[in-house]
């Protein structure tokens, strides 16, 4: 059995507990962290998804629904559709009678505007197929100090599916792509939270580089199947390592533009993080923002589960690491709270953007309570920070190591 005994009299309460993230990452040690996990308010614990198809996710928000994969399920190399997460900016669109003859223009800097039906674009163009990781912009969010805006994800907001489409790059060349382009703007079907149809819910672009890049797709198929609706079927654009939001779902235009785009969720401090840093807790200035794009190093531990009970000194330690553009080169394990580390095995990824499978034999002194923190190191020689810093109003670029606690039996 893959899942360890769960010692904490609930996992929940250390979820819920101040501030207190379910890796256990915060300024607080982990031991004071559960004994506040013990407040009664926090009893209740977080929700859980109940979605036909879909896992028991921990849901962050229902409207729009929001919901994360916790660290022990994303054992998985390819993450399986039903727990991958959940991220809406609105409400989900109808599924389609009939999901070929769905409409896809491409129209402005292009000398062929068009509008191509899902079908079309099926047969028209090579398909392929990669394993890559789609990752929330905000993931990572709950790290912050002070709270930072919006959905407070662990490290639950990002999974590696295999996605299956065409290269949004040969549709673009098809259409011929202007000298004048500098940028794309995406819309999808997803009507607005207030239920108004004519305002997009979020309008993100590329650069368009990025969208020339071989690994962005228009796709319709994840883990072998037909792209589900909650994923963005029939199609959706996938922009991996990027700020999972440019790729956007229910796809129902590309407007190629000669300036940035400015859609909804491109200005303000949306997916922008500080350009130079500022004061935790501070108002920020929306002039003083830079565009986030590629998603920084992250490694994560999905065996075992965080506050498993063990019964042997010797742990077979697992996960994953990533690093947005870049490979990760190592990731470091130690179980002294970061005096001492020790490299992890890293498997080289499948192909460019899946997440690289780390394995660690990790041997402690004694039975009683450790913490096991794991750290990735890319190949640009970015590591991650002990907390989250460059702290920004909407919280975005949180990836400190990562921290499970485990308790051995005596
Ligand atoms: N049309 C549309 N596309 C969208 C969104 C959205 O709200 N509407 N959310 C984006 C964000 S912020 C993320 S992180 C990913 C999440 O994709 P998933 O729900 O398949 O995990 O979709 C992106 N594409
Ligand atoms: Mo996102």
């Amino acid at each position: 059995m893959r899942r360890s005994e769960t010692w904490k009299a609930s996992r929940r309460n250390v979820l819920k507990g101040a501030g207190v993230a379910a890796a256990g990452v915060s300024l607080l040690p982990a031991g004071i962290a559960l004994a506040q996990g013990t407040a009664p308010s926090a009893a209740k614990g977080p929700k859980l998804l109940e979605m036909e198809g879909k896992a028991k996710l921990i849901v962050l928000g229902d409207k729009p629904l929001n919901a994360e994969t916790p660290a022990e399920m994303t054992d998985d190399d390819v993450t399986p559709t039903d727990k991958f997460f959940i991220r809406n900016n609105g409400l989900v669109p109808d599924a389609p009678a009939d999901a070929k003859a769905w409409k896809i223009k491409i129209d402005g800097e292009v000398d062929k505007p068009m509008d191509i039906t899902l079908g079309n674009l099926m047969s028209r163009f090579p398909n392929v197929s990669y394993k890559m990781m789609l990752e929330c912009g905000g993931n990572g969010r709950s790290f912050f100090s002070p709270e930072a805006r919006g959905n407070q994800w662990t490290n639950g907001g990002a999974g590696c599916a295999e996605w299956t489409g065409v290269r949004l790059a040969d549709v673009l060349k098809a259409a011929g792509v202007k000298p004048s382009a500098v940028y794309t703007g995406h819309y999808g079907a997803d009507p607005h939270l207030s239920g108004d149809t004519s305002k997009p819910s979020i309008s993100r672009g590329v650069p368009i580089a990025k969208a020339m890049e071989p690994h962005t797709l228009i796709v319709f198929k994840m883990n072998g199947k037909d792209l589900p609706l909650i994923h963005g079927g029939p199609v959706r654009l996938i922009v991996p390592g990027w700020a999972g939001s440019s790729s956007t779902k229910w796809l129902t235009r590309i407007w190629v533009r000669d300036k940035q785009h400015d859609g909804p969720g491109m200005g303000g401090f949306s997916y922008r993080l500080a350009k130079t840093p500022i004061v935790p807790g501070s108002k920020g200035d929306e002039k003083d923002t830079v565009i986030l794009e590629a998603m920084p190093v992250r490694a994560v531990i999905s065996f075992p589960a965080d506050g498993a009970k063990l019964a042997s000194k010797k742990l077979d330690l697992r996960g994953h690491a990533w690093a947005g553009e870049n490979e990760v080169k190592t990731v470091d394990i130690s179980t002294d709270y970061g005096v001492t580390w020790k490299p992890a095995k890293v498997d080289a990824p499948p192909n460019k953007y899946a997440w690289q499978r780390f394995t660690a034999s990790v041997d402690l002194p004694s039975a009683g309570y450790y913490e096991v923190w794991a750290k990735a190191t890319d190949s640009k020689g970015v590591t991650q920070p002990f907390v989250a810093g460059n702290w920004n109003p909407q919280g975005y670029g949180g990836n400190p190591i990562n921290r499970i606690r485990v308790l051995i039996a005596s």
